[in-house]
């Protein structure tokens, strides 16, 4: 399980590029601060912890992140989706994984 840790005034998880978040369920970006695909509507978050960099994206403005990608300081990342199953499960699933810096 994924804990919000050390983010005051985020209640958003830190974790890094190795964390496992298919069992996360839903995550709410009630304040975002950026906007990532140039529409004029705020859809991302950033959020850090000591070993990584997390940034949140809800790309159909519904008020839950869509879509992460996590970037540790070590330059491995990990981007992950947020999947809702025709049984109306939900998870997380990985996209991609890999090493900046292309080693
Ligand atoms: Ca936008
Ligand atoms: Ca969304």
């Amino acid at each position: 399980m994924v804990t919000s840790g050390d983010l005051p005034g985020l209640d958003l998880p830190g974790f890094d590029a190795h964390s496992e978040l298919g069992a996360l369920g839903g995550v709410e970006l009630s304040h975002p601060t950026q906007d990532l695909d140039g529409d004029g509507l705020l859809d991302t978050v950033t959020t850090t912890t000591d070993h990584a960099m997390q940034v949140w994206t809800d790309l159909d403005h519904d008020g839950f992140a869509d879509h992460v990608t996590v970037v540790d300081s070590d330059g491995d990342f990990a981007a992950w989706e947020f999947h809702h199953n025709p049984d109306g499960t939900t998870e997380w699933v990985r996209m991609d994984v890999g090493h900046l810096g292309g080693k």
